[in-house]
C-alpha cells in the first residue's frame, strides 16, 4: 500500500499522518490497542498487508492474506459512558456502507451488528473493542476488514460460498488507497455528528440502510436461537425482535440470518 497517497487524500482530517503501517502482524486491533495503551493519540490507524491472527468475534477467525485486501483499525478515545460504544460499530458500518458502492455496483447490505455484504455475500466485518475502567473509556478499537481485490478461488474454502470481494462483484481492480481514505472520512464525518448530536441520526440512517426493519430473521445466540421480525434498534443500538412466542426481545448479541423464503 501507498501509505502517502493515503495520508494526502486524508489530509486536514482526524487520521491524516496518523497511520502505523505494518508489512505482517498478528492482529490490526491487538496492535492498536497496544498504542492506545502507550498512549497513542485518538485517530491512530493501524494498517498491515496481512494479519497472522486476523480476528472476529467470539474468538472467530478473520482470513486475511496478504497483498490484496484492507485491514486497519483506529484509536478512539470518545467522551461517552462505556455503555455507548456499542453504538460505534453502528457508526463504522454506517461509513463503510456509503463508502463502498462507489466501489462496487452490487447492492450493499448492512446486517446487524457488523456484517456489509455485497451481493448478499459478506464483504467487510467491523469488530469494535474497549478498554474502560469504571465510567470513563480509557479507549476503543475499531477494526475494518474488507475483501478488496480478493479473487473467490483465493478465499478460504471454509467461507468461500459466503464471501466475495468488491473486485468479483465490479470486475475491477479496485485501488485499496482510495478505499480506505474512503471509509476513514466518511467514518469521522459520522463520528462527529455521534459526538455532537448522539446515537439518534446514526440509528436513522442505519435502519435507512439496512432495510431489516419488518424482516424475519433467525438470531443465533449463546444462549440459544430465536425466531422474530426485526422492529428496529434501540438508542444503544440493541436489536429489537418481536419473537415469536414471548413478545419483544432485545439481542444485545448475536448472529441474525434472514429466514429464508419468508423475507
Ligand atoms: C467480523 O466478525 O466480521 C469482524 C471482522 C473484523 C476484521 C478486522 S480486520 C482488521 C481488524 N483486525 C482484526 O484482527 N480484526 C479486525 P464476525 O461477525 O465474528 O465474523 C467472523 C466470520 O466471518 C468467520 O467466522 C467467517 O465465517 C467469516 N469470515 C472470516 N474471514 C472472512 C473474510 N475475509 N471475508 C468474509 N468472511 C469472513
Amino acid at each position: 500500500m501507498d501509505i502517502n497517497k493515503l495520508n494526502r487524500a486524508l489530509s486536514g482530517g482526524m487520521f491524516a499522518n496518523r497511520i502505523v503501517f505494518l508489512p505482517e502482524t498478528d492482529s490490526t486491533n491487538d496492535r492498536a490497542a497496544a498504542l492506545a495503551v502507550q498512549g497513542a493519540e485518538e485517530g491512530t490507524v493501524v494498517f498491515a498487508e496481512s494479519q497472522r491472527g486476523g480476528k472476529g468475534r467470539l474468538g472467530r477467525k478473520w482470513h486475511s492474506p496478504p497483498g490484496v485486501n484492507l485491514y486497519f483499525s483506529m484509536v478512539l478515545r470518545p467522551a461517552i459512558a462505556p455503555a455507548r460504544a456499542a453504538g460505534l460499530t453502528i457508526v463504522a458500518g454506517v461509513a463503510a456502507a456509503e463508502a463502498l458502492p462507489l466501489f462496487c455496483p452490487s447492492p450493499i447490505e448492512l446486517k446487524w451488528p457488523n456484517d456489509i455484504l455485497a451481493g448478499g455475500k459478506k464483504v467487510c466485518g467491523i469488530l469494535t473493542e474497549m478498554r474502560h475502567s469504571g465510567g470513563d473509556i480509557g479507549h476503543v478499537v475499531i477494526g475494518i476488514g474488507v475483501n478488496v481485490n480478493i479473487r473467490s478461488v483465493q478465499l478460504d474454502e471454509e467461507i468461500r460460498s459466503r464471501a466475495t470481494s468488491l473486485r468479483e462483484e465490479s470486475g475491477r481492480k479496485i485501488s485499496r488507497e482510495d478505499l480506505a481514505a474512503a471509509i476513514l472520512i466518511r467514518f469521522e464525518e459520522w463520528y462527529r455528528v455521534f459526538l455532537a448530536e448522539g446515537f439518534e441520526p446514526v440509528r436513522k440512517e442505519w435502519i435507512r440502510k439496512s432495510g431489516m426493519t419488518g424482516r424475519r430473521v433467525r438470531v443465533v445466540m449463546r444462549n440459544g436461537v430465536r425466531e422474530g421480525t426485526v422492529t428496529g434498534m434501540d438508542e444503544n443500538g440493541v436489536l429489537l425482535l418481536a419473537a415469536e412466542g414471548s413478545g419483544p426481545i432485545e439481542i444485545i448479541s448475536g448472529d441474525v440470518e434472514p429466514v429464508s423464503g419468508e423475507e
